[in-house]
């Protein structure tokens, strides 16, 4: 029988919409058993599967427990172990002597949401922007969607997740909520219990087209074109909410007389492969539906036509009028309500002259070919881009490099690891606090340590503020404790955080946005530049962008003809990204090794049966796959899940190698689904 036994709230950090309040059962000082908390709105008492049993994450004996220091050649994964305070004035060194014979510019940090928490995401930004570092441009994730979404709606929450329940006709377009944002099932669940019916629109059979009363599969990137046909059908058959569009729109004369006219369902079912009645029956069915609701995944903007496709979704919902109605609109992320005083973590006033930015998407090019400066300091932390950024094989070559100097804190020993000149220990959540927002939902909620940092883990913020004191800076930023942090960041005017006090929070309430309940985002306004929905954005007609959206092909017949095949990597329902790519067990949930899905028309074609090798080239690269032949997926169209570890992948490559660094022209965002790969068997 344990002698000591507390259960501790705190918030699930994964890069993941959900934000889990989770109850950790702690025994002895030993984190034995985390649950989902059952008082929290969204989390209803249950984990995902990658979280339940997360003790054996914390204490895996893979972690990383002590700072090491490289003892080979770069790569090679030869380390030696060092003190903290070695590893501190070695940083602080480096970084005083890159500074001076090379200009701040040739440091860079490059992190993304490993962990969700403002104070140890953010906090890195203070000692950069004191350096002036290079500075990163995070646009791996979101930024082509979040440019379709803004354009027309200008952004917001859109809808109370919630609400969802009040919906009659769910549409889950480009988005696999079963694996990516499961917490939003019960909702759906609780919809269709009234009559809802949920249609699924994706280029393959993903979990959640499996639950679906009804699932469209349409090609890459033809969304647009579904999408602008559907309101073309609405407006013509005087469906159209008429009233809504006079008040709360602009543009619409012109989206209606310029746009509409080139999408007749005809040409909209040859570029979509569906009968032109499924196109008409869907069309009439979605402005029939009371409250309508359209819910969109982040990775729907990641092609050429992805933000144009999210564009073209938030018009054909103007259209129907859905955006008033309780239950109805477009929900896709409810992040951006979150607005805390981010600056007193991450200090912009500390940046005292202008410097040059790199995109997430071109680390491997800036490593490889960036001069004036070189990059010389890179410091890694909370992300893993040896797995995760596209171009895998020159990136390789650039972390490579013997004249770069790279600092990697982690928590395992992934294959950014491996690069490093200097590893330094991270804690899971389990091991610190923080205060955590949600890109899923709309409840703001503290971390709290259930158990002490494992081994000499240090937190961000803790390595972040040993550096700064090693370099000699005095400001009290160096001094404080999360808990201070937590207090400032919620100092701010904003409205939406009316009400959420640092008390409130400090004492482990799960605090609701001051958002009222059962109301559109868009009840007074849109938050664009007229106030009203944009069918037409002047602003982009002046960025050179076409103002109104389109369908803009499917890229050009020389490279198809290369490359015939189109290469989807949508996230794996057993990792978080590579998170988990560690744990032998969630690798062996996701298929033992990394696979691709390939049609059976096109296996019969290539003579490739089920469980051969293939390998899948392109100019960028090439990977070797395990085939899984399946009709889950299209004719010409491959779907490899998750992004694995590289070197659990054969010959150490992973599925970025065929990736490349090309951006969407709205927006900037990455593009990965948006390759073109040849596909052959492979000799194993
Ligand atoms: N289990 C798990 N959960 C995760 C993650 C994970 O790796 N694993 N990742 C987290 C992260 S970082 C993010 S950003 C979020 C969201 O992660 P995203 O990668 O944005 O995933 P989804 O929003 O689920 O969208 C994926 C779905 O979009 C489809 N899709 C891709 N291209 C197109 C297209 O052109 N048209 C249409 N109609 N569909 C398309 C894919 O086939 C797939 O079914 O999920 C988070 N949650
Ligand atoms: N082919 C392909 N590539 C993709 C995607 C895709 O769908 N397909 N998705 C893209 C998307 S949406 C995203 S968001 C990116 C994600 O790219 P990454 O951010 O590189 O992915 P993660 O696997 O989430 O890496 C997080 C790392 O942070 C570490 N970590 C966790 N907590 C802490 C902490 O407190 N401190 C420190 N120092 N480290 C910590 C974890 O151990 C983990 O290794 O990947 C992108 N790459
Ligand atoms: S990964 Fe997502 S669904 Fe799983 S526990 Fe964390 S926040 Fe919840
Ligand atoms: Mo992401």
């Amino acid at each position: 029988m344990p002698t000591a036994r507390k259960i501790v709230k705190t918030t699930c950090s994964h890069d993941c919409p959900d934000a889990c309040s989770v109850l950790i059962t702690v025994e002895d000082g030993k984190a034995v058993h985390f649950a989902g908390d059952p008082d929290h709105p969204f989390t209803r008492g249950f984990l995902c599967g990658k979280v339940n049993g997360y003790e054996r994450m914390v204490y895996s004996p893979d972690r990383l427990l002590q700072p090491l220091k490289r003892a080979g050649p770069k790569g090679a994964t030869q380390f030696e172990r060092l003190s903290w305070d070695e590893a501190i004035a070695t940083i602080a060194a480096r970084l005083q002597e890159t500074k001076g014979r090379h200009g701040g510019e040739a440091i860079v940090q490059y992190y993304y949401a490993g962990t969700m928490g403002y104070v140890h995401r953010f906090c890195a930004d203070a000692l950069f922007n004191k350096l002036g570092a290079t500075r990163l441009r995070p646009n791996i994730c979101y930024y082509g969607a979040d440019a379709g979404y803004n354009a027309v709606t200008g952004g917001g929450y859109g809808l109370d997740p919630e609400d969802l329940v009040h919906s009659d006709h769910i549409i889950i377009w480009g988005c696999n909520v079963v694996s990516t944002q499961v917490h939003l099932v019960p909702f759906i669940d609780e919809a269709r219990k009234r009559g809802a019916k949920l249609t699924v629109i994706d280029p393959y059979r993903n979990r959640t087209a499996s639950i679906a009363d009804e699932f469209l599969k349409i090609p890459p990137g033809a969304d647009t074109a579904l999408a602008l046909a559907m309101a073309r059908v609405i407006v013509r058959e005087g469906r159209a909410d008429e009233e809504f569009l006079a008040v709360r729109t602009q543009g619409f004369e012109r989206f209606r007389d310029e746009v509409l006219p080139q999408y007749p369902p005809e040409r909209s079912a040859e570029i979509t492969g569906l009968p032109v009645e499924t196109i008409l029956r869907l069309a009439r069915e979605y402005a029939a539906a009371r409250a309508p609701v359209i819910k969109f995944g982040i990775g729907l903007g990641r092609n050429s036509n992805g933000p144009d496709a999210v564009r073209a979704i938030c018009c054909l919902a103007g259209v129907a009028g859905a955006y008033m109605k309780t239950g109805g609109g477009v929900l896709y992320d409810s992040g951006c309500e979150f607005k805390p005083n981010l600056s007193a973590v991450t200090r912009p006033d500390w940046l005292e002259r202008p410097v040059r930015s790199m995109n997430m998407t071109d680390l491997a090019r800036a490593l490889t070919e960036w001069r004036d400066p070189p990059i010389k300091f890179l410091y890694i932390h909370s992300s893993n881009p040896a797995a995760t950024a596209p171009e895998q094989e020159r990136l390789a070559r650039g972390l490579g490099r013997e004249d770069l100097f790279t600092v990697v804190h982690e928590r395992f020993p992934t294959d950014t690891v491996r690069y490093a000149d200097l590893v330094l220990p991270a804690p899971t959540f389990a091991e610190v606090d923080d205060l955590y927002k949600s890109y899923g939902h709309l409840y703001l909620q503290r971390g709290r340590a259930a158990i002490p940092p494992r081994g000499e883990c240090r937190s961000n913020l803790e390595v972040i503020q040993s550096i700064g004191k090693a370099l000699g800076f005095k400001d009290p930023w160096f001094s404080k404790s999360v808990e201070d942090f937590i207090r400032e960041l919620l100092q701010t005017g904003h409205p939406n955080f009316k009400g959420v006090t640092a008390e409130r929070i400090l004492a482990g309430e799960t605090v609701r946005l001051n958002i009222p309940r059962g109301t559109s985002g868009y009840r007074e306004r849109f938050p664009t530049a007229s106030g009203k929905l944009e069918f037409y954005s002047k602003e982009l007609e002046e960025a050179g962008l076409p103002p109104m959206p389109g369908y803009w092909g499917d890229g050009d017949a020389a490279e198809r003809a290369k490359h015939p095949f189109r290469l989807l990597t949508p996230p794996a329902h057993h990792f978080l990204n590579t998170s988990f790519g560690a744990s032998e067990a969630s690798r062996r949930r996701a298929g033992g090794e990394p696979r691709v899905m390939v049609h059976p028309e096109d296996a019969a074609r290539l003579g490739i049966a089920d469980g051969d090798l293939v390998e899948a080239r392109n100019d960028v690269g090439a990977a070797r796959l395990l085939a899984q032949v399946t009709d889950a997926t299209q004719p010409g169209v491959l779907i490899a899940e998750g992004t694995w570890w590289p070197w659990h992948g054969r010959g150490g490559r992973g599925i970025n190698a065929l990736t490349s660094a090309r951006v969407t022209r709205l927006g900037g965002g990455s593009m990965f689904h948006d390759s073109r790969v040849a596909l052959r068997r492979a000799q194993s």
